[in-house]
């Protein structure tokens, strides 16, 4: 496979069966981001879009932490220009993460505090461990969030729980994020890696045209307004039939599994 010529230093990866598992590894600084982090995820974003075979990506951290958040050793000598930089390099590679085609599912096993929270909300659906912890802490670093967090946070819970989470700096466990919609599922640590295979299997098993475009509508629709949303719809709904989708209706009638 081809993302195997490049040597990562931050991640690690292990494809199955079209699954891939990428790891923020980086534990003695709690995978914190850094330019090398994003350097390399966005290579390795870029190459897996353009992958028919590749049906999921799972996220996780590798230690006690998904990500504790943009790595405040390296920002600490940036200047005003290139904290700008460092945002929209960020900002760059978490959208490209919003854009690849096929789904990003987060397995938080720990910490997602600043853009290691940024980074889980740019991933397609989110599980938990009843571990995690998850917070926008930047006002206690006199920062705002710098990788969208203030754009995607306020769309996954609502401007008032968002602020609260912005404005307090609060760490919230995993069970409060499930309240909030932050994640969809919390589970034990040692059943998060197995809960997370069982779905990304279950998608990868799906019409992979379907998955892909059901991502992509949701994707841009939120970026949208509702009726330019309804109208890519009916044209990418319309463009699955005479092929994926007959075959899908054709096996149900046929009350047989469909052959993708
Ligand atoms: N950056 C760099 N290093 C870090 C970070 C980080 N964000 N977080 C932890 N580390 C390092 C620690 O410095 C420590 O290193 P060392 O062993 O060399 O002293 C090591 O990781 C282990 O950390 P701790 O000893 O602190 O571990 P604890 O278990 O005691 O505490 C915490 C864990 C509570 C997570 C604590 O480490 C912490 O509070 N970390 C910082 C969390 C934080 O403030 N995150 C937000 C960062 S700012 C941000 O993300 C802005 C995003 C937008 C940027 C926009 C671009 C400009």
């Amino acid at each position: 496979m081809s993302h195997c010529a490049m040597n990562y230093e931050t991640l690690k990866l292990e494809e199955k069966d079209g699954i891939l598992t990428v790891t923020n590894s980086r534990p003695q600084a709690l995978n914190a981001l850094n330019t090398r982090f994003f350097t390399e995820m966005g290579a390795l974003l870029k190459d897996l879009s353009g992958r028919a075979d590749l049906k999921v990506v799972i996220l996780t951290g590798d230690g006690k932490a998904f990500a504790a958040g943009a790595d405040i050793a390296e920002m600490v000598t940036m200047d005003s220009r290139q904290g700008s930089e460092f945002s929209r390099l960020g900002q760059a590679v978490f959208q490209a993460m919003e854009d690849l085609p096929q789904p990003v599912i987060a397995a938080v096993n720990g910490f997602a505090l600043g853009g290691g929270c940024e980074l889980a909300m740019s991933c397609d659906v989110r599980v938990a461990s009843s571990a995690a912890k998850f917070g926008q802490p930047e006002v206690n670093l006199g920062l705002t969030p710098g990788y969208a967090g203030t754009q995607r946070l306020p769309r996954l819970v609502g401007s008032g729980a968002a602020l609260q989470l912005l404005l307090t700096g609060d760490m919230i466990a995993a069970d409060e994020a499930l309240r909030l919609g932050l994640v969809q599922k919390v589970v034990a640590p040692e059943a998060l890696m197995p809960e997370v295979q069982a779905m990304a299997k279950k998608v990868a098993s799906k019409g992979p045209k379907a998955v892909r475009l059901a991502k992509r509508l949701v994707r841009q629709g939120m970026l949208g307004d509702f009726k330019a949303g309804c109208s890519l719809e009916s044209e990418l709904f319309g463009s699955l039939f005479g092929n994926e989708g007959a075959e899908g209706m054709k096996a149900f009638l046929e009350k047989r599994p469909a052959k993708w």
